[in-house]
């Protein structure tokens, strides 16, 4: 086996598990991904549900909002191009740095790590007062089923 390039990303929003884009990752044309564990930011920060097409966004406002659940993968660096592209890098989102406590692994539990995340400080004026999640869910009890890119026109 070659040597292949990895890096950490941790997601939170559509690309978890059960989520509307989790098949992405796993789409071999975009190259590879690998669960690693679950984890919650050890900052705060404000995720919401955005916009016409209610997306989620992790704000980029560390000491709003919660602390944040979701999932670290490592990926290969094809499928880390792809996800920028598909995450409308650096307009919608910037891929920046996170801190993150693992949650749920028998071995890693409370770890510290640090992994990329698609958090974006280009929001609407507005978003920082939008009611903030702890833990993202397209189908939650707040109704803001998200609009996958074939359902939009
Ligand atoms: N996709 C990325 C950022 C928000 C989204 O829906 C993620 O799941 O982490």
């Amino acid at each position: 086996m070659s040597f292949v390039h990895m890096t950490r990303v941790f997601v939170y929003g559509t690309l978890k598990k059960g989520q509307p884009n989790y098949y992405r990752m796993f789409d071999s044309a975009n190259g590879k991904a690998e669960f690693l564990s679950s984890a919650r930011t050890t900052q705060t920060y404000p995720l919401v549900i955005a916009g016409q097409h209610n997306i989620p966004f992790l704000l980029n406002i560390p000491g709003k909002g919660q602390r944040v659940h979701g999932e670290i993968y490592k990926v290969d660096d094809q499928m880390l191009k792809f996800l920028d592209g598909f995450e409308g890098v650096p307009t919608m989102y910037q891929r920046t740095v996170v801190e993150l406590e693992v949650v749920g692994e028998r071995a890693g539990e409370g770890k510290v790590e640090e992994a990329f995340v698609y958090s974006t400080t280009a929001y609407q004026p507005e978003w920082p007062s939008l009611t903030n999640y702890e833990s993202y869910d397209s189908h939650g009890d707040h109704g803001l089923e998200y609009a996958t890119r074939e359902a939009r026109d």
